[in-house]
């Protein structure tokens, strides 16, 4: 029997597409990438998931997990074979079990993020994880590209978030990880190699997941700066000012922000002479009062130092939600311009200035009058610094001519401010060639030993993140 009719069999006809518009599922987010599947399987529960993973092993016949298919570096869409199952986690979205006393929920995999934000709301914790596509992306997607976003500064990235994962392995075993436990040294720590894998090691079908109390209140500002190292001693000044209660610290560059004002003009920046705006947030326990007068306190100590121009305080939750759509929607506002190139790199944060600075330089020496896309999440040291064609060259053409030299450039450049080339995107197979050029050598032979230990037969996402030859 061939593998289609088998999957057919054990899923129901309904639930193995191999025939009319499959784009959803084999283009990337960017449509920079299209692959050709198989079939695309959509189980229902975790035993199903193990079941599809047998079958695929006994052919031979690799799978690439799916959940929101809104990772950018093409990890979540089949090559171009037309051999492999894309398996989506699109029907395993349950909120299992919600524990307040223990500050954890369960959920399975295909779970899209904001729904676990919501549940977790609704029983009056906080799920701090928030990211520009939470309106879409899983939490199986989550946990598997350790995604980080605008809260890291506080709560750490996805891995710092999970409590305990269930997991359907390359034999097609279960394991049953799902603890809630905060200390647990009974051995290996195998959720932390599961998260981040990008699906190389295994199939993440559900997760426990660490919850916080709600904060009293929330203040966000948006505050225009001169330059970027004004922005980073704005960020020590907050650090100083306020600790544990900077729950996010974001900056946008003016040409970033001028991209969202063109397309999104509802969403135009209110300071749209300013270098630089800087997106702080601000979380307490005490009273709305007190949150606000010590951001007032802030800014205007920041302005006497001469670190920040102007700001505006949101004084409302709108217009806080407004604020923080500005920033979120610098991604798509660079998609409807066009095509780029994303660099999504981290670096100390005190080499940051002198890195964008010597940069640009050499950048604007390549290629006279590219356009830097620059802006991301500078209280962890990780900027999306994104390269855009000089004005009136076509995207395709520049990409064309200038994609691998640019992406070199910035490599060399990250590597000498001993910064890395991924801080939150992941490898997938975008980077996959690049990587070993940056990684070090025992860490990708570690990580080959563990990619052939746990996937024998490389049937599990393979050709992303590490090459095996
Ligand atoms: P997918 O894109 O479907 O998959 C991503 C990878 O995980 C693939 O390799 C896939 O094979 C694997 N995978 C998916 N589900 C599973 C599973 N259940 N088991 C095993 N492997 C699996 N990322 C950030 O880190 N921070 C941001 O601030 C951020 N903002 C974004 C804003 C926008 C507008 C967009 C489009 C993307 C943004 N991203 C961001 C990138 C992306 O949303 C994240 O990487 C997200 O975690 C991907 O989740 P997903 O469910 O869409 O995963
Ligand atoms: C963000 O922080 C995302 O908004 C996307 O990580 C970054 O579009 C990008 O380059
Ligand atoms: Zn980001």
């Amino acid at each position: 029997m061939s593998l289609i009719t088998e999957l057919q069999t054990l899923l129901g006809t309904a639930h193995v597409l191999f025939e009319g518009d499959l784009s959803a599922y084999e283009e990337d987010w960017r449509k920079r990438s299209r692959g050709r599947a198989l079939c695309v399987v959509t189980p229902a529960n975790t035993q199903e998931v193990a079941e599809v993973v047998k079958l695929c092993a006994a052919h031979q016949t690799s799978i690439v997990p799916q959940g929101g298919n809104t990772g950018l570096v093409v990890g979540s869409i089949p090559d171009e074979s037309g051999q492999q199952v894309l398996l989506s986690l699109k029907r395993m979205r349950a909120i299992q079990a919600i524990d307040t006393e223990n500050l954890s929920i369960t959920v399975q995999a295909g779970c899209v993020l904001q729904e676990v934000q919501e549940a977790a709301s609704q029983a009056g914790l906080l799920f701090p994880l928030s990211l520009g596509s939470q309106g879409s992306c899983t939490i199986g997607g989550n946990l598997s590209t350790n995604a980080g976003g605008t809260q890291v500064l506080r709560y750490g990235n996805t891995r710092d978030l999970c409590l305990g994962l269930e997991v359907v392995s390359a034999s097609g075993e279960i394991y049953a990880g799902l603890s809630g436990l905060r200390k647990d040294n009974t051995g290996y720590d195998l959720k932390n190699l599961f998260i981040g894998a990008e699906g190389t090691l295994g199939i993440i079908t559900a997760a426990t997941l660490k919850l916080y109390p709600k904060p009293q209140s929330t203040w966000t500002a948006l505050v225009a700066v001169h330059a970027l190292d004004n922005c980073v001693s704005l960020l020590s000044h907050c650090h100083q000012a306020l600790g544990a209660q900077l729950t996010g610290f974001e900056v946008m560059n003016q040409f970033s922000l001028s991209l969202v004002s063109k397309h999104l003009p509802q969403l135009a920046c209110p300071f749209p002479n300013s270098p630089w705006c800087v997106l702080l947030e601000l979380s307490d326990s005490e009273s709305q009062a007190h949150a606000s007068e010590q951001l007032e306190n802030l800014l205007s100590s920041a302005m006497e130092l001469g670190l920040a121009s102007n700001a505006i305080i949101a004084d409302s939750l709108q217009k806080a939600k407004h604020l923080w759509h500005i920033r979120e929607s610098i991604t798509m506002a660079q998609a409807m311009e066009g095509l780029n190139i994303k660099n999504d790199i981290s670096l100390p944060v005190s080499r940051i200035t002198e890195f964008v600075r010597i940069t640009d330089q050499a950048l604007q020496d390549l290629v006279p009058g590219v356009q830097l896309v620059n802006f991301g999440h500078l209280g962890d040291g990780n900027l999306h610094y994104n390269v855009q064609s000089p004005p009136n060259t076509p995207a395709h053409v520049f990409l064309d001519s200038f994609e691998d030299q640019i992406n070199t450039l910035v490599y060399q450049k990250v590597k000498l401010y001993g910064g890395s080339i991924s801080a939150e995107h992941g490898i997938g197979s975008l980077k996959v060639q690049t990587l070993p050029d940056y990684k070090d050598p025992v860490a990708l032979k570690l990580m080959r030993q563990i990619k052939v230990s746990l996937d024998p037969l490389n049937t599990m996402n393979p050709n992303r993140v590490i090459l095996l030859h």
